[in-house]
């Protein structure tokens, strides 16, 4: 099969694209822009070619066809490669909780770091940063509260396979507050998410694209 391109880069939500395309043992082609280095903005500029917003991920098909946005990748890949059993097929009593975790993640947390990494996009004066940027890590921990609060997990957080959700809530409970955060609003999802971190088929992908360094899990 014609390669699929993605354009993601190391410690963006890009990964977690990647854990599910290695997960699957799908080859593909990566591209890397960095999309938030003021310093190097030819390296982000890259990602322009298939999304005009500028973000990584995106997933550039056989067909040229360029998807955006990781929630959308997430779900497409699963679906394109079932024998993979990376989600709740459509008709699985769970698929609709699936469909639900997958759209908060994306809708009510990640979508939050557009102006937390630079708060001058929204609210111009930089003395306004550091408490918007406060205000919003408490925004992202109460979301990962009431995610724990209302999920019903078994072995993974769907049920008793490991999901693209698992994949998706490993890498976004990584960025900013981070991962102490993260295991004090929901701890029922520590454990889970832990048991990504040392997933055995993961073990390469991480530490070349999301490496466990020092001090990693704290803020
Ligand atoms: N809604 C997008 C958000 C993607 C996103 O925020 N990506 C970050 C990297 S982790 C980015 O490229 N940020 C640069 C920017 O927003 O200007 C998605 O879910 O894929």
């Amino acid at each position: 099969m014609p390669t699929l391109t993605l354009y993601g880069a190391p410690g963006s939500g890009a990964v977690a694209v990647e854990a599910a395309l290695t997960l699957i043992g799908q080859p593909y082609s990566l591209i890397d822009a960095v999309t938030w280095d003021e310093d190097d903005r030819t390296s982000g500029d890259r990602v322009l070619a298939a999304n005009p917003l500028r973000q990584v991920p995106a997933l550039v098909l056989p067909t040229g066809e360029a998807l955006t946005e990781s929630a959308a990748i997430l779900i497409w890949l699963a679906e394109q490669y079932p024998d993979a059993r990376l989600a709740p097929a459509p008709g699985d009593p769970r698929r609709g909780q699936f469909l639900r975790w997958m759209s908060f993640v994306s809708a009510a947390i990640y979508s939050l770091y557009w102006v937390k990494d630079d708060p001058t996009r929204l609210a111009p004066d930089p003395a306004a940063g550091p408490v918007l940027v406060a205000r919003t890590d408490d925004r992202i921990a109460e979301c990962w509260r009431m995610m724990g609060e209302q999920i019903t997990p078994g072995a993974w957080l769907m049920g008793e396979a490991l999901s693209v959700l698992d994949l998706y809530v490993a890498v976004v409970s990584r960025f900013r507050p981070r991962r102490q955060r993260f295991y004090a609003a929901a701890p029922n999802m520590a454990d889970i998410i832990r048991r990504v971190d040392v997933h055995p088929q993961l073990q390469t992908l991480w530490a070349e694209r999301y490496p466990f360094e020092p001090g990693w899990d704290a803020v």
